[in-house]
């Protein structure tokens, strides 16, 4: 880590950004991630790294994949949960989650689709189509994915832009949607192998299951931590931790967040807390918060409640389940790498019971006094799933706020109102 400034313009004009619209774009992030999480206190120290990480979202990470591409290496831009990032690794190419957190050139967006899209959806083609997202521009290919028909139809328009390439997602769990699935994702292990010149052998799928494996079993370990009173970190700097296991070095992450796990669990064994014992404990569900959406958090902690988990494609649906280490054959791994995958339990099956199951299960567990359930705004999966979510969980006997939003700040005061009313009746 050096404290020397380096410019890295050239490098962004290199890679085709609009220059002003993406310096515009970097300092509203440094301001937001100054208000939301330098202000807060007591953070653990381990949390630097991702201090570090973040102020140089742009710069050095862009530089190191500037330089694996240069060497020859291939980067894959993806956007869901359910693109496996163990074939991508085996194949020798590096995995890049595209954030899609932040509302950007939504002008230029409405033109070319509705203007009730979810703000996840638009904020990825505001990305694309203002050119600000170094990421994107780094991706030889975009793996998409078909989830919902907002992402399904907008992979169509970014494929006009972009290299893209679409896996099909079956959206039930029977046996033969599995062999679909199997079917898709030795597609991938194709593709990737064409794309990077290698092969895939069972050595190099064994050590990036593994490496892969590691870094969720370094993301469990920090979530673990948080099943203690007081919490030892806040709700806000796990969800970052999770944001950047996307796009960062996988070895070095996964050192880092060991490292942040050794000291939390240090503070659970001293009573040390980001917030007094007895804080309000929130368990936090629905559509996933890309980088740099950190706006419900944010409201949560600062009303003085701790948000001690998510069931989230940025929380646990990422890390809680890992695939089996001990496949011989490609073909097993393959096997199990898919059914891990189909694992996840996305809104975009159905039926989804296990999703309704995993919320229960994750609020006990994390003691938590209550949950919000969060919808983009227009993402019907989430939006139509909030009701069985809601019946569960007061069932459960635990209270649950629902919650409708974007990325836009506008609505930030009423929420406030109503988190504030729903954490004085926990
Ligand atoms: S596995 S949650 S990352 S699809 S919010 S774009 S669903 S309209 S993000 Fe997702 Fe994969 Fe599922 Fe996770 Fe559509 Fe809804 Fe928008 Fe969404």
């Amino acid at each position: 880590m050096s404290d020397q400034p380096v410019d890295y313009h050239p490098m962004w004009d290199e890679l085709g950004l609009d220059l002003p619209s993406h310096d515009a774009l970097l300092e509203a992030v440094g301001q937001l991630y100054g208000d939301a999480y330098l202000t807060q206190e007591d953070r653990p120290k381990g949390m630097d790294y991702l201090d570090f990480v973040v102020s140089e979202v742009h710069g050095l990470r862009i530089k190191e994949l500037d330089d694996f591409r240069k060497t020859g290496g291939k980067v894959f831009g993806t956007f869901c949960l359910y693109v496996p990032e163990e074939i991508i690794r085996a194949a020798g190419g590096w995995s890049v989650g595209l954030c899609s957190g932040a509302e950007f050139a939504y002008d230029q967006v409405e033109q070319i689709m509705p203007r009730n899209t979810c703000a996840l959806i638009k904020s990825f083609m505001g990305f694309k189509l203002a050119k600000v997202c170094p990421y994107l521009e780094s991706a030889d290919l975009v793996i998409g994915e078909t989830t919902c028909d907002g992402k399904k139809k907008a992979y169509e328009l970014l494929g006009e832009l972009h290299n893209t390439w679409v896996m099909e997602l079956p959206q039930m769990k029977r046996e033969q949607d599995v062999a679909l699935w199997k079917a898709e994702v030795r597609e991938l292990l194709k593709k990737a192998e064409e794309l990077t010149g290698n092969t895939v052998t069972a050595e190099s799928l064994r050590a990036a299951i593994k490496e892969v494996n590691d870094k969720r079993c370094a993301l469990q370990r920090i979530a673990a931590a948080c099943t203690a009173d007081p919490a030892p970190i806040s709700g806000k700097d796990r969800l970052l931790a999770t944001q950047v296991a996307f796009y960062d070095d996988v070895p070095r992450f996964t050192q880092m967040m060991n490292a942040l796990a050794d000291e939390l669990e240090g503070r659970v064994a001293s009573g040390e807390g980001v917030a007094p014992k007895g804080a309000k404990r929130v368990l936090v569900t629905g559509t996933p918060m890309a980088l740099p959406n950190w706006k419900i958090h944010d409201i949560i902690e600062k009303a003085g409640a701790v948000v001690v988990g998510e069931e989230m494609c940025t929380g646990s649906r990422y890390y809680q389940d890992l695939v089996p280490e001990d496949g011989d054959t490609v073909d097993e791994m393959v096997d199990a790498i898919a059914e891990k995958y189909l694992g996840i339990n996305c809104a975009c099956f159905t039926p989804n019971k296990g999703r309704t199951d995993d919320v229960i299960r994750l609020a006990k567990a994390y003691g938590a006094d209550g949950v919000i359930d969060l919808s983009l705004q227009f993402c019907g999966l989430y939006e139509m799933e909030s009701h069985g979510i809601e019946t569960a969980v007061r069932e459960a006997g635990l209270p649950v706020l629902k919650i409708t939003t974007d990325y836009s700040m506008e609505d930030a005061g009423q929420l406030s109102t109503r988190v504030e009313a729903f954490l004085e009746m926990l």
